[in-house]
């Protein structure tokens, strides 16, 4: 059983790891940025809420989030491990999905933390050229990243949760730390 969080500034290439990972392993990708722009293009009371936020490169509020985790880890796929993918994103999110795994007896093994710098960040994702893509919405979204989501960095270090990798090499490369740090778990 292996539950992971995959830490990271946006565009270190959580959500490209973390589909390799969860098909070699088969556990589900839970991807909170999916999930959202799943919302926005179906037109729903979340996705219509959400849509501003995302398009201006902030979080989405806390109280869109939190349920949506809650239901996703409690659905049957998930009760033999998950791999989180941009969740938590900040220390409130952090601690309620403790209190939350603390509830129904779970706890994350590792948080993969991908360290890339921010010229290559810019870089891939003006290549990505999605939606939320641009210059300035990536700029400031990298400040977001630093004031709200690098504090889970410290947050998982003191519960000796945190494993740093290299992000700022190819997805093949990056894959094979990551796999390496996955098959030291022992199950
Ligand atoms: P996310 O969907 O989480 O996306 P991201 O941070 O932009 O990208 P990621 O790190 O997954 O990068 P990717 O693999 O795609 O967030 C989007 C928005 O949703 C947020 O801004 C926020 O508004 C909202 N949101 C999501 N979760 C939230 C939460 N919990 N709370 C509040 N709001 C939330 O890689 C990027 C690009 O790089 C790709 O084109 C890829 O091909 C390329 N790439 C990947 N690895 C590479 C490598 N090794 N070398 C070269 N290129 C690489």
């Amino acid at each position: 059983m292996t539950r992971l969080i995959f830490l990271g500034p946006p565009g270190s290439g959580k959500g490209t790891q973390a589909a390799v990972i969860s098909g070699s392993y088969s556990f589900p990708h839970i991807s909170t940025g999916d999930i959202l722009r799943q919302a926005v293009s179906q037109g729903t009371e979340l996705g219509q809420k959400a849509q501003t936020y995302m398009d201006r490169g902030d979080l989405v509020p806390d109280e869109l989030i939190l349920g949506i985790v809650r239901d996703r880890l409690s659905e049957p796929d998930a009760k033999t491990g998950w791999l989180l993918d941009g969740f938590p994103r900040n220390v409130e999110q952090a601690t309620y999905l403790e209190s939350l795994l603390d509830g129904i007896g779970q706890t994350c093994d590792r948080v993969l933390n991908l360290q890339v710098s921010d010229d290559s960040i810019v870089k891939r994702l003006l290549e990505r050229g999605r939606k939320d893509d641009n210059e300035e919405v990536i700029r400031h979204r990298l400040q977001v990243y630093r004031q709200q989501t690098a504090p889970l960095i410290d947050f998982y270090q003191s519960r000796q949760k945190l494993v740093s990798v290299n992000g700022d090499r190819s997805v093949e490369e990056v894959t094979q730390s990551l796999k390496a740090v996955v098959n030291s778990l022992a199950h």
